[in-house]
């Protein structure tokens, strides 16, 4: 049996995915001993997030959630099994060269991706560069030997480019042949396995201590210097509470907590920016470029604001939204500082991982709370939420304003730049859309009766900076729309609860739709429209039933 699996396609495919192992492990190991070395795992992801069409991505996030990321990388790990299944058959069957070429074509896919991604150097590239090496390595030694090999790996110099099966060739006679033989290659194939195992291990291990989570911990955020006055809220109806919270089961909370906060962004590994190496550059078309650290920052006069985050790619009934408590820094006060051109009239911000956006300078500088923000909920950005340093916006949606990792702050003109998601198929400008969400019914579920006999149907809306007037729900297709019981707010900025008590109900299945009046008592659009290009429209409707 073993015999005559020695050779076959099984074998190869041991060999393979025994190569590929291997590289990546030690790429692993060497992200974990050079700062800033990247994973070529993650960067393939990207450069595949970057070439995928609009629609493709839309799909993924709706069908993974957030979690498309990790799904992402699943992919890249199954396409390179599967390649490296190939490579391992072409070398059981004598075809080394073809099988050395193939690995260094992928390893140079992987330097290739890594090179794509901002700040490219060396450092970075090293783990492709280390882990292709390695890959090709296992395959020369555990490749089975045959008479021809000479030759074989003679015809390998031609073909594969770069990482010297020249040299292998050379040295085939000096060095231990371990693959020449069955036993061998279950030797050699446990020893690289183990190897693997234990040096992606520790890769794995050191490369925690390039985590910000002890400094982020250890940092004491400034005093706040404004918490009042936010704007007044609208009493748009009598029935508005004084809470901003109806505390009930199934609604969402005013202020989601940051581990439950909905995470967005093209980063495939979370950026580690330690708030030593960071700054802020403001420059372009001012009168004085700046340059602030993050010790300048903290200097500055803190304010404290609820504000409503939301993403573009929320749809109908989405949870792509949510509610924080933002400290940091008015960015009207630093573009001030900095004299800015009244012909800027576009905000550039970019991110250490090369992300950017645009916001129009009008919407920045029009007295609004947007800041270059510090704090999340009275704790230091968490990473994911970007630590040390980022933008939050009242009012736009997150792709045009919410730049995380923040470094840059670039003032232009609005014709003279696009941001990263513009020509990908998204519009220019993203102001939020008034949007209603029931969070209780969740959609398909019973709902039980409260203790005092009613039937309460609750969610949120949100028309973010101008603020929610009114909600009201239609039960069941034909019914009329009655008013809901809104909660307080704090501003405009932030969404609000809203609750229906439903008193004369009746037993069975049932639907209800929401829609919400801003500020200004204009009504949420009808639609339906799509996410793309700028943000979702459309009443959200559940179904229910009440047990008799
Ligand atoms: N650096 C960076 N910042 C970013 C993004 C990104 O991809 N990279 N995505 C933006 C988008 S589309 C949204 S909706 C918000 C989401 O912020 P959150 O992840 O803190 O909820 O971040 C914005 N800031
Ligand atoms: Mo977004």
């Amino acid at each position: 049996m073993a015999h005559r699996l020695y050779g076959s396609r099984w074998h190869g495919i041991a060999l393979g995915l025994l190569s590929t192992f291997a590289g990546l492990a030690v790429a692993e190991l060497i992200t974990g001993l050079v700062e800033g070395a990247s994973s070529p795992v993650l960067p393939v992801g990207q450069e595949i997030i970057d070439v995928v069409p609009p629609g493709v991505k839309d799909w993924a996030i709706e069908t993974f959630g957030t979690a498309d990321k990790a799904v992402l990388i699943l992919g890249t790990f199954v396409s390179l099994a599967v390649i490296g299944s190939i490579v391992g058959i072409l070398a059981v069957r004598g075809a080394r060269a073809a099988a050395y070429a193939v690995t260094s074509v992928v390893g140079l896919i992987g330097v290739w991706a890594v090179s794509m991604r901002p700040a490219p150097s060396f450092g970075k590239m090293l783990p492709a560069i280390v882990g292709t090496v390695v890959s090709i390595a296992v395959l020369w030694w555990l490749s089975p030997r045959s008479v021809s090999d000479t030759d074989l790996a003679a015809g390998g110099a031609e073909v594969a480019p770069a990482d010297g099966p020249a040299e292998v060739s050379l040295s085939t006679d000096l060095m231990p042949v371990a693959g020449a033989t069955r036993r061998g290659f279950v030797f050699g194939a446990g020893i690289v396995a183990l190897g693997a195992v234990v040096l992606g291990g520790v890769g794995r291990v050191l490369k925690r201590r390039f985590d910000v989570d002890d400094e982020r911990e250890a940092l004491m955020l400034p005093e706040v210097d404004d918490t009042s006055p936010v704007p007044p809220a609208r009493e748009a109806t009598e029935a508005a509470i004084d809470g901003y919270d109806f505390e009930m089961e199934g609604l969402t909370p005013f202020v989601v907590p940051s581990s439950n906060f909905y995470r967005i962004d093209t980063a495939l590994s979370v950026p580690q920016v330690s708030k030593d190496d960071w700054s802020l550059r403001i420059h372009g078309m001012v009168d004085n470029e700046m340059e602030l650290s993050f010790a300048d920052l903290l200097e500055r006069p803190m304010i404290e604001r609820p504000i409503t985050l939301s993403c573009v790619s929320n749809r109908v009934g989405g949870d792509l939204v949510g509610n924080a408590v933002w400290q940091g820094v008015r960015m009207k006060d630093l573009l001030e500082e900095a004299g800015v051109d009244p012909a800027a009239t576009q905000t550039v911000s970019r991110s250490i991982d090369g992300w950017s956006c645009g916001s129009p300078t009008s919407v920045i500088m029009d007295g609004r709370d947007a800041m270059v923000a510090i704090a999340m909920n009275g704790e230091p950005l968490p990473a994911e939420h970007g630590y040390p340093v980022r933008l939050v916006v009242p009012g736009l949606y997150g792709y045009v304003s919410a730049t995380k990792w923040v470094t840059e702050i670039e003032m232009t003109r609005w014709e003279d730049f696009d941001g990263y998601w513009v020509p990908r198929g998204w519009a220019k400008e993203g102001p939020v859309k008034i949007m209603a969400r029931i969070d209780r019914p969740s959609n398909g579920r019973r709902l039980e009766r409260s203790a005092d006999g009613s039937v309460d149907i609750a969610g949120l809306a949100w028309a973010v900076h101008r603020g929610i007037s009114r909600v009201e729900v239609r039960i069941d297709d034909d019914g009329e729309w009655r008013e809901c019981e809104l909660a307080g707010v704090p501003s405009d900025d932030t969404w609000r609860q809203w609750r229906y008590r439903w008193d004369d109900f009746t037993s069975g299945e049932h639907s209800v739709t929401a829609r919400a009046y801003d500020g200004d008592g204009e009504a949420q659009p009808l639609g339906p429209k799509d996410v793309a290009p700028d943000g979702a429209e459309g009443y959200h409707s559940v179904r229910f039933t009440i047990d008799g």
